[in-house]
């Protein structure tokens, strides 16, 4: 006798922060949105809570269980073989191929019904992405099945994450000219917010000597706000001085103000306050896609050079992708064929910027149309629930 269909009530989220902040930062992003959008009870499993405080400063980092924000964080170490089935949720979400303890996955076998099970990838443009999107992978030795689901830039992936009320909030920021006030909190003099405003996130591997060189020899003042620790060293080298949060260097055109790192509800607010920004990895890089202003990516290197191929299908899809905007993007990243011409590269896309936005806005369009990542997986859970039910009903007929 089968008990109910799967509600799709509970979720558990397993979060491994490989290095940096891009694994807590997404998985934390969708545990907030999957509990106050959807209602779901979310666990997040995470094991470092380090990394995790520097983008959430409320995260206590000794504590084994803590709610925030209405989901139920737990410090994953060790738990490899405590699990039941009651244990389990409705829906199980590994991130990116994080393996998930083995007693876990054991318990979800024995669960009736069975969880919905997915493994989250990671961004690309790429073409294969599509055809591995959904794709089902069956457990080895139980009788189990995971669904890989793909973020992606169209209909044929599972789209990019956003929270139902990002781009009121975002319009609600810029109708009230709160720009000014949130920057002058974080230290930004109204001189430094009158000049060309540039945030910049990216990798110490990043050619920053040479991008600054160009900015210091830039026809108008820019303001580069970076938040503390990214680029240090090229940083302090370049200026010949400390730079902690709070500190700031002027050569020619170029003034660097040092800011904290902050709250990732108050990193979007940056993003809407600059002209440009600088950003990494997958999480700063989608949100710099919502917050509808041009951007340069500084992408998370792979070996043989691959990121190189990822960088190129993003921008063969990215409509503000003007000849600067590539340019600018392959030579931050090394991807040039010849040496770049930064000075030359870089005066173009100034001029260019204002113009952007107005791309930058039509892309948001295009975008938010795939629909969001979460209600897409979502929809596709209760397809697999439902499937499963029916398969079980006939069963007993
Ligand atoms: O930190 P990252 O380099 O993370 C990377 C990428 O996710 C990469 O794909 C992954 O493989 C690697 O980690 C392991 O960059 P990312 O993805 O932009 O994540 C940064 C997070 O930090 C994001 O959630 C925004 C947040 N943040 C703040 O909260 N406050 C800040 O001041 C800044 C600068 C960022």
């Amino acid at each position: 006798m089968i008990s109910h269909p799967n509600p799709l009530r509970s979720l558990d989220l397993f979060c491994k922060v490989v290095d940096n902040y891009g694994d807590i930062g997404i998985c934390w992003r969708l545990a907030r949105q999957l509990a106050h959008e959807h209602g779901l009870a979310v666990r997040l499993w995470v094991d470092d809570l380090v990394s995790f405080r520097r983008i959430w400063p409320t995260v206590d980092t000794q504590a084994h269980a803590q709610e925030l924000s209405g989901v139920t964080v737990l410090h994953w170490r060790g738990q490899d073989g405590q699990f039941t089935p009651d244990d389990v949720a409705d829906i199980v979400i590994e991130f990116f191929g994080c393996e998930i303890p083995p007693g876990y996955v054991e318990a979800m076998a024995q669960r009736s019904p069975k969880p919905v099970w997915f493994n989250l990838e990671g961004l690309s443009a790429e073409a294969w992405v599509e055809g591995c999107h959904t794709l089902p992978s069956p457990h080895r030795a139980l009788k189990l099945t995971k669904y890989f689901f793909f973020p992606g830039f169209n209909e044929r992936t599972g789209g990019l994450s956003f929270e139902a009320d990002l781009q009121a909030r975002r319009q609600a920021f810029l109708a009230a000219n709160e720009g000014p006030a949130f920057l002058a909190r974080l230290g930004v003099t109204p001189e430094e917010a009158q000049a060309c405003k540039v945030s910049l996130f990216c990798y110490d591997y990043a050619p920053i000597p040479e991008l600054f060189a160009a900015w210091q020899a830039s026809p108008a003042p820019i303001t580069c706000l970076v938040p503390e620790g990214v680029g240090r060293a090229a940083i302090e080298a370049f200026f010949g001085t400390p730079m902690r949060a709070g500190r700031v260097a002027t050569q020619g055109a170029l003034t660097v103000r040092v800011l904290p790192f902050v709250p990732q509800t108050d990193y979007d607010k940056l993003l809407w306050s600059c002209d440009l920004n600088f950003v990494r990895g997958e999480d700063s890089f989608v949100r710099a896609q919502w917050a509808a202003r041009p951007f340069i990516w500084n992408i998370y290197h792979q070996d043989k050079n691959l990121h190189h191929t990822k960088l190129n299908a993003f921008l063969n899809i990215y409509d503000p992708a003007t000849p600067a905007v590539a340019d600018l993007n392959r030579a931050w990243n090394g991807a040039c064929p010849g040496e770049p011409d930064w000075h030359a590269i870089w005066q173009t896309l100034q001029t260019q910027l204002p113009a952007l936005n107005e791309q930058a806005e039509q892309w948001v369009q295009k975008m938010l149309a795939n629909g969001d990542w979460m209600n897409n997986l979502l929809s596709f859970a209760a397809r697999l629930a439902a499937e499963d039910w029916k398969t079980a009903e006939n069963g007993l007929k």
